[in-house]
């Protein structure tokens, strides 16, 4: 091999410039191709023995100082590349980044919420139980005997031998009056399950308020005044209540609450379907069965219970006008809400 100590300074320069224009993951490569066992540069300082005598210091001083100039151009280039990896053209760090989607309270976890707080401030404690229950708590102790027609207006989750999905929270309360003895004032929020038909208005799967109050001489109005303290805090100071006549096996005498509509005030609206009422919940005096199943004297105590739908209760307040709009979990539906 002949060479020049120029051309060994040409290609000192092409490798320096090749090297500062690299990538970080590519100056490896570089290394080997200028500086390896077969390198570029090697080649110059190995053919050495080769050359005329009367060149061989010029040209070892010229191969010798190509090398450090490689090896510094190497080291330069990786200390700045690996000094800013993702600096590029046009990227601004001062502007403000680009958060993502948190996640809000669901409507159904936050209206539970309020519902139940509310109901704490006058004193009811909160209490649970399982979602998987025994006909005796989801019917019996309700006064439901069995074959009787009010069971087939909760189509039921059977899950064989005994077990079933609760089709409302009582059973919590009646467990409630089996671990404590009056007076008892309790609040129960919690999923329940019915084997409906899906549609707009009912689905299989929803959740319950209820509570109740029993001790002595707990009377029809204390209810009126409690349910009355609840539409005012959730619905507004001025809204209006009334209360009719209906039937339900674990209360006697059993009403529907209705609140007059705070949409239309009365007048009649899509909303009340032109009826100025909306129903918000059921309630009545617990049935002397259900007491005599938990093992309290219904001659002894009293008390009254309520429950509410907590779908109906958040479809009414935020004009919802599909159930399944709150289980499917669509982030562009529950991101209007700031729960
Ligand atoms: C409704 C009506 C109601 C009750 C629930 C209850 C519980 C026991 C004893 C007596 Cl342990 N009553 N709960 C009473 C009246 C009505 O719910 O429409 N709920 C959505």
């Amino acid at each position: 091999m002949t060479y020049s100590v120029r051309d060994v300074e040409v290609r000192a320069a092409q490798a320096e410039a090749e090297i500062a224009s690299a990538s970080p993951d590519a100056l490896e490569g570089l290394r080997v191709k200028f500086l390896g066992k077969k390198g570029e540069i090697t080649a110059f300082l190995r053919s050495l023995g080769e050359v005329p005598a009367s060149d061989r210091a010029a040209l070892g001083q010229a191969a010798n100082l190509a090398r450090e100039r490689v090896e510094k151009a190497l080291s330069e280039r990786r200390e700045t590349s690996g000094a800013q990896p993702t600096a590029k053209a046009g990227f601004d760090p001062t502007l403000p980044g680009v958060h993502g989607y948190p996640g809000t309270r669901h409507p159904i976890s936050h209206t539970m919420e309020e519902i139940v707080r509310i109901f704490e401030r006058m004193g009811f404690v909160v209490a649970d139980g399982p979602d998987v229950e025994t006909d005796y708590y989801n019917f019996e102790a309700l006064n439901f005997p069995p074959d009787h027609p009010a069971r087939d207006m909760q189509d039921t989750f059977f899950l064989g031998g005994d077990l079933l999905l609760r089709t409302h929270t009582s059973p919590v309360q009646i467990r409630s009056f089996q671990k404590r003895t009056p007076p008892v004032k309790i609040v129960a929020p919690g999923r329940t399950y019915r084997n409906e038909a899906v549609n707009a208005r009912s689905y299989c799967l929803f959740h319950q308020v209820e509570g109740f109050y029993v001790d002595t001489n707990v009377t029809f109005g204390d209810l009126k005044g409690v349910l009355g303290s609840f539409a005012r805090a959730y619905f507004g100071a001025d809204v209006r209540m009334r209360f009719r006549p209906c039937f339900f096996p674990f209360t006697e005498p059993s009403t529907e609450v209705d609140i007059g509509c705070f949409l239309c005030a009365g007048k009649g609206c899509s909303l009340c379907k032109f009826e100025g009422w909306l129903e918000i919940m059921g309630a009545g005096m617990i049935d002397p069965e259900v007491f005599r199943h938990v093992g309290y004297d219904p001659e002894a105590v009293s008390g009254y219970a309520f429950g509410m739908g907590v779908e109906r209760i958040a479809m009414l307040r935020y004009r919802i006008t599909d159930i399944r709009l709150l289980f499917e979990n669509d982030v562009r539906f529950l991101k209007q809400f700031r729960g």
